[in-house]
């Protein structure tokens, strides 16, 4: 009997050596393997490795079996489907600790301060993305998640992003008397047209932009200065092509300016390959070089891409339109300019935002740089302007952000 045993063990043994050979010669992951190989081989008289390890044993998702799952698709929901850990976020460990007496964590607002999260991660970058997160993300539709989308290809770009030094976009700044950090978010809208406000907006310590951030020739109504561009791929390449007529020749280009990327789509993702590697290798920008329309003003320790826990945190908690209850919930997201001013509270202390969207839009073109010509504004499907009105008006009223407006 005992002999009998033997040989099925050595069997058994034989055949698992074979196997995990095999393993180890297809697997990308060498070194992972053997640390499991050498905890996995136990003879039953003990420990017997392969090889010695001195590090201990952490399983990874490979070795734990875990792969992404099956592929959701949108069209199988005919509203926002509503997952229970929907409204679960990453956090960020150390996030930024406001040194100023007003800030959005300290309003009086109850709403809005249960709605808040103070340490949500902002940023995504390299080594966020392993299958047990995919396998959350992969629930929700862009640009909330990764619904729809190829593992390995979402993989590829985001092991590219660079880890920022540090979660903080903007420092206080330097001899600031009361620590505060007071920033001007500067959207697009016609309302500025006009506005005289140019002065004003470049006193803030910062300046956020957002699109077709043109400043030349503007310059009195929406000021020059640029701290922060906040852009997807679609937006920067659209925009620098199709407002050439007013002036937008390049974007935002001032020393130090930080860029921050929505990754809104795949092609976010493709662009983003593209501008870390030289040429976008896939999608609707194959063949193009992203670096070329920074003119030598990118560099990686400035530049961020948005998490899309963060984007998904701005829609379910502020700005959840009634959309998406509807067949076309998948359609719906915020605007960038939206997001830029979520970032700015999460960033700023002090947010004073020129040239968002107001009860009065009828009064003024769509955006501030079509000086000549009355355009009526357009309400695309993807947005919910509506809702956009009434936040922005909201978080004016309750004093959180300083909207401007014109009577
Ligand atoms: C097995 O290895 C571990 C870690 O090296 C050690 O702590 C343990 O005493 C070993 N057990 C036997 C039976 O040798
Ligand atoms: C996967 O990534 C998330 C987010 O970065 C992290 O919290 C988690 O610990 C990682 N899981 C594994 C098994 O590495
Ligand atoms: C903005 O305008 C001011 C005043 O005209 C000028 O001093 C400054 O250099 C300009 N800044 C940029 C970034 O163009
Ligand atoms: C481009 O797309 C194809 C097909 O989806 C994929 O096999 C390939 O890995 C992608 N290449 C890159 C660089 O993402
Ligand atoms: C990028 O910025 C960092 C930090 O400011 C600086 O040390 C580095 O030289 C810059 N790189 C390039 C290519 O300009
Ligand atoms: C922009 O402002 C100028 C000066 O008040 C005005 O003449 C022009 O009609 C305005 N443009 C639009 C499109 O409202
Ligand atoms: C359950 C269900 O309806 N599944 C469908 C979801 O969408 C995919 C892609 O269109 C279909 O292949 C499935 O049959």
């Amino acid at each position: 009997m005992q002999k009998a045993w033997g040989a099925v063990s050595l069997i058994l043994t034989l055949c698992a050596l074979i196997y995990l050979v095999l393993w180890i010669n297809l697997s990308e992951h060498f070194y992972s393997k053997t640390i499991i190989i050498s905890a996995l081989i136990l003879s039953p008289h003990g420990n017997t490795s392969l090889y010695k390890t001195e590090k201990p044993f952490h399983p990874t998702e490979r070795e734990l079996n875990i792969t992404p799952i099956p592929v959701l698709y949108k069209k199988n929901f005919t509203k926002l489907p509503v997952w229970d850990f929907e409204d679960v976020y990453l956090r960020d460990n150390q996030p930024r600790k406001p040194t100023c007496p007003k800030s959005f964590q300290t309003t009086e607002d109850h709403e809005f301060k249960e709605a808040v999260l103070p340490d949500i991660q902002l940023w995504l970058y390299k080594g966020h993305l392993n299958i047990t997160e995919w396998n959350r993300l992969a629930h929700f539709n862009n640009p909330f998640g990764f619904m729809e989308y190829n593992y390995n290809e979402v993989k590829r770009a985001v092991d590219l992003i660079p880890k920022p030094k540090s979660s903080i976009l903007l420092p206080v700044p330097e001899g600031s008397k009361d620590g505060c950090i007071r920033c001007a978010v500067v959207g697009c809208g016609g309302i500025l047209n006009d506005s005289k406000m140019g002065k004003e907006i470049d006193s803030h310590d910062y300046v956020f932009r957002v699109n077709g951030a043109v400043t030349q020739g503007y310059e009195e109504d929406v000021g020059n200065r640029t701290s922060v561009y906040v852009h997807t791929a679609f937006s920067l390449h659209s925009n620098i092509r199709s407002l050439k007529k007013y002036g937008f020749n390049n974007i935002p280009q001032d020393e130090g300016i930080k860029y921050v990327l929505i990754p809104e789509g795949m092609r976010d993702f493709d662009w983003l390959q593209g501008l870390l590697q030289g040429k976008v290798a896939n999608g609707s920008y194959k063949g193009v070089s992203p670096l070329k329309f920074f003119n030598g003003h990118f560099n990686e320790s400035r530049f961020y891409v948005l998490h899309p826990d963060f984007l998904r945190y701005v829609r379910n908690r502020f700005m959840p339109s009634k959309q998406l209850k509807g067949i076309y919930w998948a359609m719906f997201r915020p605007t960038n300019g939206a997001f830029a001013l979520f970032l700015a509270m999460h960033t700023c202390d002090i947010v004073d935002a020129y040239g968002y969207i107001t009860e009065d839009h009828h009064k003024y073109s769509n955006y501030y740089y079509e000086k000549f010509k009355k355009t009526r504004v357009i309400f695309y499907i993807n947005h919910d302007y509506g809702l956009e009105i009434k936040t922005w008006k909201k978080l004016h009223d309750s004093g959180i952000i300083r909207l401007f407006q014109r009577h």
